[in-house]
């Protein structure tokens, strides 16, 4: 269907936040990435648009999912991308050159201030190659990045 108003929010987490609400509650807090699925799938059906959640440890496969982002936009068949690359962000060279074939709206998450943590979060391969940058909401980010998306393409 090529109606915008059935493009679907790309929602994609990168290593070790499957692991979130069972370890580190202090930086991370008790949600786990089930609860912040659900957060997305109902921020979803309020602002009207589909939804395609998903998780990888596998670097590579974070990058064929962004290219399957770039298809799907092609088609007209994507509404935004929020990208939580996890640790990816501070290392990986790939995952700054993915999203620059993408043209939809792509917003960088992620859940703790990276800017208040070790000196190594500080620099993110990805900020360059997206169109916006939030950290330190909380999983509660999640939410308002696709409320973002949402008005983007209103
Ligand atoms: O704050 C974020 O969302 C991060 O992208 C999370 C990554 C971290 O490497 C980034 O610097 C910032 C870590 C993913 C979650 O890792 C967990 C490990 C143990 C328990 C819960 C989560």
């Amino acid at each position: 269907c090529h109606r915008s108003d059935m493009r679907t929010v790309f929602v994609l987490n990168g290593p070790n936040l499957n692991l979130l609400g069972t370890r580190e509650p202090e930086v991370y807090g008790h949600t786990t990435l089930a609860d912040v699925q659900q957060l997305c799938e109902q921020t979803c059906a309020s602002v009207g648009l589909p939804l395609l959640f998903r998780q990888s440890n596998h670097e590579g496969e974070l990058v064929d999912w962004i290219h399957e982002a770039v298809r799907l936009h092609a088609q007209g068949e994507i509404a935004g991308l929020v990208l939580n690359a996890g640790a990816y962000t501070h290392t990986s060279v790939a995952l700054h050159d993915a999203p620059k074939a993408l043209t939809a709206y792509t917003i960088e998450l992620h859940i703790s201030n990276t800017f208040a943590r070790e000196a190594f979060r500080h620099h993110s391969y990805l900020s360059p190659a997206v169109d916006a940058v939030m950290a330190g909401l909380g999983v509660a980010g999640y939410g308002l990045a696709i409320r973002a998306i949402a008005q983007k393409i209103a």
